[in-house]
């Protein structure tokens, strides 16, 4: 009797499907097509896209949103190299995703054969995880390695090349290790280590002027309601970055944003929970140097690294919150309504700053203030509004102003600072959530840099609001650059056409609209809602404008 067989392509879907994939992003190649193939008998859905960095973001995207590990699958040569830097990003971003890229028959092996490249060893400095799958026996075996991998620490991304024979090849099916699902890796939260935990306890009862910090990882952990309960039982102000956002909705009275700097100056005692002392956080010296401070984190060599710490915790940062608060009930006594004068200052701080702003945020002008754009956008955002932000000063003025409603809908590229993320973010985050609304806000030179995909938005159905902040420039450079060698030579390598981007959504099939006047902004994010489509509309901004953190070259110091 014959053997049931099966092929290397069926074998990756039944590996992704194990891992609960629902969704794979690529862009096609002969040497990947048997696991679109596999796919069609899985039950996963294939979503092509134009460029491959895009099917990368999304992988990236799709992990954030969902909490699964996200999947892109790109053909040898040129589509694994074009989704590089998708993987990067989520490198940077510690999200889990799984690249797979074609590479020529091992048959083959470095006989130059069509699209033949070193893929893996392009990879491993960005990846947890980067291998070639040496046989068709061991095709799922290897990408359920790949998986266990992303979770290693903080997450982030594995990949896998598949040599074409070894894709192709069909082997009996008993001799193939098909790891079955939920029995292949393990759950890698981590409890810290108790001692530290108790110190914390200790550290809370005694403080008089707490902050936290919400880095992404309160949402990589899912850790918003743990959270909760830590600010509102130890009555501690929070501020929040990254995926963190929204972890504490707007108006909570433990909600900070505009005092974080007063407020890490003048804290005796600093939390910093699932973010890096990298350049958003000035390396760590924008911390008091007499506070002390606390970090907790997945990762042990992010732990003290570029500042010294009081005390550092390596885990799962919602077992860890809740330890801590449990461990400080206890003995805090009457310390954290004591640190209600300590709120009181904040919050005045707060206040000042916002009321300083306001006016820009009603302005009339034309060309319009992007303060007045940035403002509309978080007015019109929904609790149900995930709001993703890619450009560059555009989006510095959206991270002042906006303020996701819910936790999990915020998603900016992350430290990597990777231009053209939105689109795929967008394609990710609707796909995942059709019961979401998606608004993205774009610079226009971000989103020409991955536009093309809009067809891709339009072809799959997935409505969304896309908004570019237009000011013909690549302004975040143009301000330094200016700054340095004079108006004229500042305009150089910076300055994009006047491009109506509202018509190029209309001519992909989408929705789309221009607007010069401020007060047309709402009616026409309105419309855009209402239209059902993916859609783009094209504010005019100052292009003469800058956001403070652009102008203080933040990011460079
Ligand atoms: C892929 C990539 N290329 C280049 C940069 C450098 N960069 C940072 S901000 C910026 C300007 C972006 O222009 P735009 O999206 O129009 O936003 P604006 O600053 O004009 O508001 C550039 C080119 C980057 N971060 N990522
Ligand atoms: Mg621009």
């Amino acid at each position: 009797m014959m053997s049931e067989t099966i092929s290397g392509g069926h074998l990756v879907a039944k590996a992704l499907k194990a891992e609960g994939v629902e969704v794979i992003y690529t862009l096609c190649g002969g040497h990947i097509i048997d696991i679109y193939d596999g796919c069609v008998d899985e039950g996963i859905e294939v979503i092509d896209v134009r460029h491959e960095q895009v099917a990368a973001h999304a992988a990236d995207g799709y992990a954030r949103i969902t909490g699964k590990p996200g999947c892109a699958v790109v053909t040898a040569g040129p589509g694994t190299t074009d989704a590089v830097t998708g993987v990067a990003n989520a490198f940077r971003a510690e999200s889990p995703m799984l690249l797979i890229g074609g590479q020529g028959a091992l048959s083959q092996h470095k006989m130059g054969s069509l699209q033949d490249l070193p893929h893996v060893d392009m990879m491993t400095p960005i990846t947890k995880f980067a291998a070639t799958v040496p046989s068709t026996e061991r095709v799922a075996d290897i990408v359920s390695m790949a998986f266990r991998e992303c979770y290693h620490g903080a997450p982030g991304p594995s990949f896998l090349e598949i040599p074409r024979d070894v894709l192709d090849a069909k082997v009996p099916l008993e001799k193939a290790r098909i790891p079955e699902a939920g029995r292949y890796r393990a759950s890698t939260r981590q409890a810290g280590d108790p001692e530290a935990i108790e110190r914390l306890a200790d550290l809370l009862a005694h403080a008089e002027k707490p902050a936290i910090l919400l880095g992404s990882q309160v949402w990589t952990c899912r850790a918003t309601d743990a959270a909760i309960d830590f600010v509102r039982a130890l009555n501690v102000p929070a501020y929040m970055n990254g995926s963190g956002r929204g972890t504490l909705p707007p108006g909570d009275p433990h909600h900070f944003q505009l005092s974080r700097r007063y407020a890490f100056t003048e804290a005796d005692l600093i939390i910093i929970v699932g973010t890096p002392f990298d350049f958003r956080m000035g390396y760590g010296k924008r911390l008091s140097p007499t506070a002390t401070v606390v970090q907790i984190d997945l990762d042990y060599r992010t732990v003290g690294k570029n500042r010294d710490i009081d005390l550092g915790i390596v885990g799962d940062a919602g077992l860890i919150l809740s330890a801590a608060a449990q461990a400080a009930s206890g003995r805090i006594g009457d310390a954290a309504a004591k640190r209600k004068s300590w709120l009181d200052e904040l919050r005045a701080v707060e206040t000042q700053a916002y009321e300083k702003r306001l006016p820009r945020q009603f302005s009339d002008a034309q060309p319009i203030d992007p303060y007045r754009l940035v403002h509309e956008i978080n007015e019109f955002l929904t609790e149900d509004t995930i709001y993703i932000g890619d450009g560059g000063d555009i989006v510095t003025f959206s991270g002042q102003v906006v303020q996701p409603k819910s936790p999990g809908h915020w998603m900016d590229p992350g430290p990597l600072g990777t231009l053209g993320v939105g689109m795929a973010f967008a394609m990710a985050a609707k796909q995942a959530r059709r019961d979401k609304e998606v608004l993205c806000l774009f610079g226009d030179g971000a989103f020409s840099l991955t536009g093309w995909d809009f067809e891709t938005m339009v072809r799959f159905d997935l409505p969304f609001i896309g908004v570019v902040g237009n000011n013909s420039s690549m302004n975040q450079i143009r301000y330094g650059q200016a700054a340095k060698y004079g108006e004229e030579r500042g305009r150089v390598g910076n300055t994009l056409g006047d491009i109506r981007y509202g018509d190029f959504a209309k001519l992909l099939g989408g929705y789309g609209e221009e607007v010069r006047d401020p007060a047309e902004i709402r009616p026409a994010l309105e419309r855009a809602r209402q239209s059902g489509k993916p859609s783009l509309i094209n504010v005019w901004v100052d292009p003469e404008v800058y956001a403070p953190g652009t102008m203080n070259q933040t990011m460079y110091k």
